[in-house]
Parts: C-alpha cells; sequence; structure tokens
C-alpha cells in the first residue's frame, strides 16, 4: 500500500469523494457519531490507538475553502471532536486538519483527525 504522502502527492479535488459515499452510506464506516451537519467515524488507517475524523456533511473539500459562511460548521467540528475526543482520550490528544499537497491532504473532504491513546511527540513529521 502506498504511504500516506504518496497518497497525498497524488491527491486532488473532485466533485465527490470516498467520504461523501461515507455520508450517504453507500460505503461501511465505523461511524461514532452523527447529526445533521456532521459525522465522526474511525479512520482506516489509524496511527494511534485512537484515531477518527470529524467531517462536514457539506461538501467543502479543504480548509483553504472554508468561508466566513461557514463559520458555524467550523465551531461545530471542533466542538464535536472535543466533546468525542475528551471521552476516548481524558489524558489528551491532538487535533491535526492536512491542507494540500505539502500538507499530505489524500482526501479532498475536510476533516479533522483526532488522534490519542498514547503518548504523542512533537515537532510532527
Ligand atoms: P488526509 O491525509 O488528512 O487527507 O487523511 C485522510 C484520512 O482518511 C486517512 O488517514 C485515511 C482515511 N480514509 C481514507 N479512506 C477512508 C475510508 O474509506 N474509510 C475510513 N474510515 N477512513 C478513510
Amino acid at each position: 500500500m502506498s504511504s500516506e504522502v504518496d497518497k497525498a502527492q497524488s491527491a486532488y479535488k473532485s466533485k465527490s469523494t470516498i467520504f461523501d459515499k461515507i455520508i450517504s452510506k453507500e460505503i461501511p464506516a465505523d461511524i461514532i457519531f452523527e447529526n445533521e451537519k456532521c459525522m465522526a467515524f474511525n479512520d482506516v488507517n489509524p496511527q494511534a490507538p485512537v484515531h477518527f475524523l470529524v467531517i462536514p456533511k457539506k461538501q467543502i473539500p479543504m480548509l483553504d475553502d472554508a468561508s466566513e459562511g461557514d463559520q458555524s460548521i467550523l465551531g461545530e467540528l471542533l466542538l464535536t471532536a472535543k466533546t468525542l475526543a475528551k471521552q476516548r482520550c481524558p489524558d489528551g490528544y491532538r487535533l491535526v486538519i492536512n491542507n494540500g499537497k505539502q500538507g499530505c491532504q489524500s482526501v479532498y473532504h475536510l476533516h479533522i483527525h483526532i488522534i490519542g491513546g498514547r503518548q504523542l511527540n512533537w515537532p510532527p513529521g
């Protein structure tokens, strides 16, 4: 399987992504939370004992594409991530948003990674 960097190098914006198929339940995911605005599910390639993603149901390809009108959904994503992370990682956790090629983004549907369940290192690679 190619690395996350390889995937990010070849990824591009498209009308719909694998995450739209997860939202519509066309393909299965280990969903841990869902409401009318957002969804959280476990990452298929976990980098830590806890690794899930929080995504908006609205198609926002990347953080660069978020606008003033997205303030409320961005807040909702952050608060949802915090609520779920506090339950799963009481000793601490990390939120990551990869943006664009050099940011290592491989799926062009905005998502927050929530990673925890072990001691994390800093700086990241
Ligand atoms: P990023 O590199 O920030 O774009 O992260 C995309 C993440 O999405 C990556 O950690 C793997 C995860 N992912 C990709 N496809 C699927 C999928 O079909 N199901 C699930 N659960 N996660 C996926």
